[in-house]
């Protein structure tokens, strides 16, 4: 203290010259360092169920995080909801309806095209979309990228989380890292240090292999309940899975650590999101890509720097509104036209009127292709087949009774599909229906559990090589 008060006392001394260049050079280097950095983390088949095995993260580490408790992926299967997150557009305005083509992406005009374009490093670890790079060749990366970790890196969250801290602490701000970890997807592999940990299990919600399914659109009428070897093989991945989410809660420890010994904590957006939920078993249905609120809701918690408090928001937001949100807290402005709107004002409490009618979309088999519209305390469906689902999600939040056909609930029915057709701007589900692939992919996504009963493991497949397969 005292020599930089002596330093300032040489300095007022010095040639006018001198002190003007000193000045002058002052505002540049400040404008330098508060262009912020945004670090976003992705779970991939997390179902917000599992959050509290988190209790690193939920213990919101170094404070000012805002926890989204309704935060939904607009098309709730991984390629799609990457695509998404990484242009701010809906499934069917990217053109990645499923997982078989994410090469459909104009991936000249993409988030880190934007942020890189303005400067900032930025840096992809992990998953980036499903059976890429397509024909393009293995060395091929896409537009944006300075840093792009796709192949050859750890599966686990360990090390993959060892990679963003060097990336962090190598970068020049302002900086965007993208972290995608395979972590909860199945089969989970729990770092070595958690393989026998006693986690939190989440406990069956009351749709869990729902008994009356009279009510249910053909695509779940049509399945058997689960029988008692089905639920005990469900149960163990289940375990696994909150076992190998330990590993990322460290993860983010580390990384909010890393920003903390740097310096930028106060300069830098976090962001952690999981693609796209999970249904364990409710409804019948094991997977995603279901209109359910098991597939839909999905983990996001954003620490939010300028957030005096560490709290909770309720109000219905999707992760087509994450470009927007990057986009406007790095001060640039989207190359394309946004779906989503910028969550800045829920960060930063000054929202009035907040829309919470958000699209849900699903175009992964021929008798689930749908369009939705989730809206406090409702949800209104309609599939490519002519199935229809209502429920009131205040009376009945589990989605047990589906009152699409009950005149008493007629009105509300009308104005949702009314509301719903704003949203798709006047798509219906079967205009974009891709019927022949998904149906295949429908047909594989519980292939899992059966290869596990009947051969008894699945450990020596790679995890490389079944994800094409598996509607990842
Ligand atoms: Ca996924
Ligand atoms: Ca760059
Ligand atoms: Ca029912």
């Amino acid at each position: 203290m005292t020599t930089f008060k002596t330093l300032k006392i040489i300095l007022a001394t010095l040639a006018l010259t001198a002190l003007n260049l000193m000045v002058g050079v002052l505002p540049i280097t400040l404008a330098q360092t508060t262009q912020p950095n945004v670090v976003i983390i992705v779970t991939d088949d997390q179902n917000v169920d599992s959050l509290p095995v988190m209790r690193k993260l939920l213990s919101y580490p170094e404070g000012s995080w805002i926890k989204f408790n309704k935060a939904y992926a607009n098309d709730s299967i991984c390629c799609p909801a990457r695509a998404t997150l990484l242009t701010g557009q809906y499934a069917h305005h990217t053109g990645v309806l499923d997982n078989r083509s994410g090469n459909l992406l104009d991936d000249t005009n993409t988030l880190p095209v934007w942020l890189n374009n303005a400067g900032y490093q930025t840096g992809l670890i992990g998953r980036y979309l499903n059976e890429f790079p397509w024909d393009r060749g293995r060395d091929y990366i896409p537009p944006g990228w300075d840093y792009f970790k796709v192949r050859g890196i750890p599966t686990k969250a360990d090390g993959r989380a060892n990679l963003a801290v060097d990336f962090i602490n190598t970068s020049t701000a302002p900086y965007f890292l993208y972290l995608a970890f395979n972590e909860p997807h199945h089969p989970a592999r729990p770092l070595s240090m958690y393989a026998d940990a006693t986690v939190y299990l989440p406990p069956d919600p009351p749709n869990f292999n729902e008994t009356d399914v009279t009510d249910k659109p053909r695509w779940i009428r049509g399945r058997s309940r689960l029988g008692a070897t089905r639920m005990s093989t469900l149960r163990a991945e289940r375990v696994r899975s909150q076992r190998a989410l330990l590993g990322v809660d460290d993860a983010v420890q580390l990384i909010v650590d890393t920003l903390k010994a740097k310096g930028e904590l106060d300069n830098t957006l976090i962001i952690f999101i999981g693609d796209n939920g999970y249904s364990w078993g409710s409804h019948r249905y094991i997977g995603k890509a279901c209109v359910y609120e098991e597939c839909g809701n999905i983990p996001l918690l954003i620490r939010y720097p300028d957030s005096p408090i560490n709290r909770e928001e309720n109000r219905i937001v999707s992760n087509v509104d994450l470009a927007s949100t990057i986009a406007e807290y790095a001060g640039i402005t989207p190359g394309l036209p946004q779906d989503g709107e910028s969550l800045i004002p829920l960060l930063n409490g000054t929202a009035i009127n907040w829309n919470e009618d958000i699209l849900l979309e699903v175009h992964a088999a021929r008798n689930r292709t749908l369009f939705s519209i989730r809206a406090p305390g409702w949800k209104y469906t309609e599939y490519a087949n002519d199935d229809k689902e209502l429920y009131d999600l205040t009376a009945d939040p589990y989605e047990l009774q589906n009152q699409v056909n009950n005149p008493a609930y007629a009105a509300m029915r009308d104005e949702l599909a009314a509301r719903l057709h704003v949203l798709t701007g006047g798509l219906t589900p079967s205009t974009t229906a891709q019927e022949l692939q998904a149906e295949e992919a429908s047909d594989e996504m519980e292939w899992w559990l059966e290869d596990e009963e009947s051969a008894g493991t699945v450990e020596t497949l790679e995890h490389g090589l079944y994800l094409p397969q598996l509607g990842h």
